[in-house]
């Protein structure tokens, strides 16, 4: 059966690029799975709901009612505000009112003052929208600044368009690929590569839940995404890992990925992964691809149409020697408009001469590989692939009446790429429980992958002559 949507190829009606034939697996996501006609006919149901809204907000748990939610959105051109299901008060409270999002579209929080328009996933329609112009925004994404709290992304169906099609061609993804992950549904990462991404290209999405081991084994895809920490447990296990030989491509990204584990899944599976390097801003802009060479603890080329270039502090470009290190500047059609409401922290990421800088050091050869050394600012930890801002963490960790001052840093970890770990000194006496307590304020604050792992309690925090925090004293 033929679905009749246009073929709107720089629009980003996720559907419209691979109209054509049904399928009956579009998206298999906690245990259901919607064939490509369903989605498009429930979706476009969630659409006529939404349609006179400009922004809502979605609890964004892996579930069918998550991407009805969010490709009825994108079908009507509201703006989606996905919310990591697990947000505590604060961030919760924070994220809605700084979005200004109007209504909570399919699940929506035990306690709520927003009105919630439920999403069902029996009912059809096949009313059909204008498209959206390319620069109308699609997402508003938040994302951990160093300080203070996260920044909503604005990314425009024109970027997201331009950062998936760009992969599809670097990883010569096509609809004959079968896509696994398990990975959240409220960043770039397992939202727009992992659901719309399949959409757009046609090929089918299994959402593995849990991203075990077994689960991505089992799954018997084509194409897997996974951040590091996935990578590294599956290259510990090393019979699911041989259970991925079939595969086509193995992708890795949001962190670094461990040499011993590339090399590792390399043994294990007969495939060298395939990395590349991204954020929330920018999307994906460097891969390694299908077609070319994969090399250890290196991030690729650029994709299409992106430019890159690294620079010393005072702005002057550095040699591409593959040795000499800068800081990453990119250019690109994937790269978003700015934060929301946010004029000054928008303009300081940009260059006079209009280039995005990443926050990230990094060395290209002069092959035109990049190889990305660390990030710039010691307080954007990155844990299990995700980004978290160290003084939103000892913010929350602040307003425990017991704390009287806080460092929070990412410490090396095998598992995690690095671990959150929070220095603190206390007013009086510890007790007991307080390394608990603390760790569940920040749980019930902001959301559980902002944790401590491990709270120290110290008699003072190092400090230099002019009082600040020495964090890189702190292991
Ligand atoms: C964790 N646990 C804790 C604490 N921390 N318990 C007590 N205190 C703590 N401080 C619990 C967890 O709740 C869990 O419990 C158990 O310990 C194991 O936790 P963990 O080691 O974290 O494993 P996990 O829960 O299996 O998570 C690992 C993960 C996860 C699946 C890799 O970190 C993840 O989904 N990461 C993906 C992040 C991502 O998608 N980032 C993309 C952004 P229990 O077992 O009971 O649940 S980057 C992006 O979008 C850009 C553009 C890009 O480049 O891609
Ligand atoms: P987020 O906005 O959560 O996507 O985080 C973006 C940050 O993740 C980047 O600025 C990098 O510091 C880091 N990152 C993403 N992909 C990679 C990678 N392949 N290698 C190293 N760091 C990465």
């Amino acid at each position: 059966m033929s679905i009749g949507v246009p073929l709107l190829l720089r629009s980003l009606n996720p559907l419209a690029v691979a109209a054509g034939e049904d399928r009956p697996d579009a998206v298999t996501i906690d245990g259901v799975t919607l064939s490509r006609s369903d989605l498009l006919g429930a979706a476009t149901s969630v659409a006529e709901r939404i349609a006179r809204a400009e922004r809502v907000a979605v609890l964004a748990r892996p579930s069918v009612t998550t991407v009805l939610a969010v490709v009825g959105c994108l079908i009507a051109g509201v703006t989606v505000v996905p919310v990591p299901p697990d947000s505590g008060s604060a961030e919760l409270e924070y994220i809605l009112g700084d979005s200004g999002a109007q209504a909570w579209l399919g699940e929506a929080p035990a306690r709520t003052n927003l009105p919630v328009v439920p999403v069902r996933v029996h009912a059809r329609s096949w009313h059909t929208y204008p498209e959206p112009e390319p620069g109308a925004p699609a997402f508003v994404l938040y994302t951990s600044g160093t300080t203070g709290p996260p920044k909503g992304v604005v990314l425009s169906r024109g970027a997201i368009a331009a950062g998936l099609d760009a992969l599809a061609d670097a990883w010569t993804w096509t609809a004959n690929d079968v896509l696994v992950h398990g990975l959240p549904l409220f960043h770039v990462h397992g939202l727009i590569l992992g659901v719309l991404g399949p959409l757009r290209v046609g090929s089918p999405l299994i959402h593995t839940g849990k991203p075990t081991p077994q689960a991505y084994a089992d799954a018997a895809g084509t194409l897997y995404f996974g951040v590091p920490t996935v990578w590294s447990r599956i290259a510990e296990d090393a019979g699911a890992a041989r259970q991925l030989a079939d595969a086509r491509l193995l992708v890795s990204g949001s962190a670094p990925l461990p040499v011993p584990v590339f090399e590792r899944l390399r043994e294990l599976t007969g495939h060298a992964p395939i990395e590349r390097y991204g954020m929330s801003e920018t999307m994906i802009t460097l891969s390694t691809r299908a077609d070319g060479e994969r090399r250890p603890g290196w991030v690729g080329v650029p994709v299409a149409g992106v430019r890159t270039r690294i620079c010393d502090e005072s702005g002057e470009p550095v040699a591409h020697d593959g040795e000499s290190i800068g800081g990453l500047q990119v250019r690109g059609p994937m790269v978003f408009d700015g934060y929301l409401d946010r004029a000054e922290a928008t303009a300081e990421c940009w260059t006079d001469d209009g280039w995005f800088k990443t926050g990230d050091v990094a060395a290209i050869g002069p092959d035109g590989f990049h190889r990305i050394v660390g990030r710039e600012s010691v307080d954007l930890i990155k844990s299990g692939g995700y980004r978290i801002g160290a003084g939103e963490v000892e913010n929350a960790l602040l307003g425990h009446p017991d704390v009287a001052e806080v460092a929070v840093v990412g410490l090396p970890d095998a598992d995690l790429g690095q671990r959150i770990v929070a220095f603190v000194v206390l007013r009086g006496a510890a007790t007991d429980s307080i390394e608990k307590a603390l760790i569940e304020q920040v749980a019930e604050q902001l959301s559980v992958h902002k944790r401590p792992r491990e709270v120290r309690i110290v008699d003072a925090l190092p400090r230099n002559a002019m009082g600040k925090v020495q964090k890189k004293l702190l292991s």
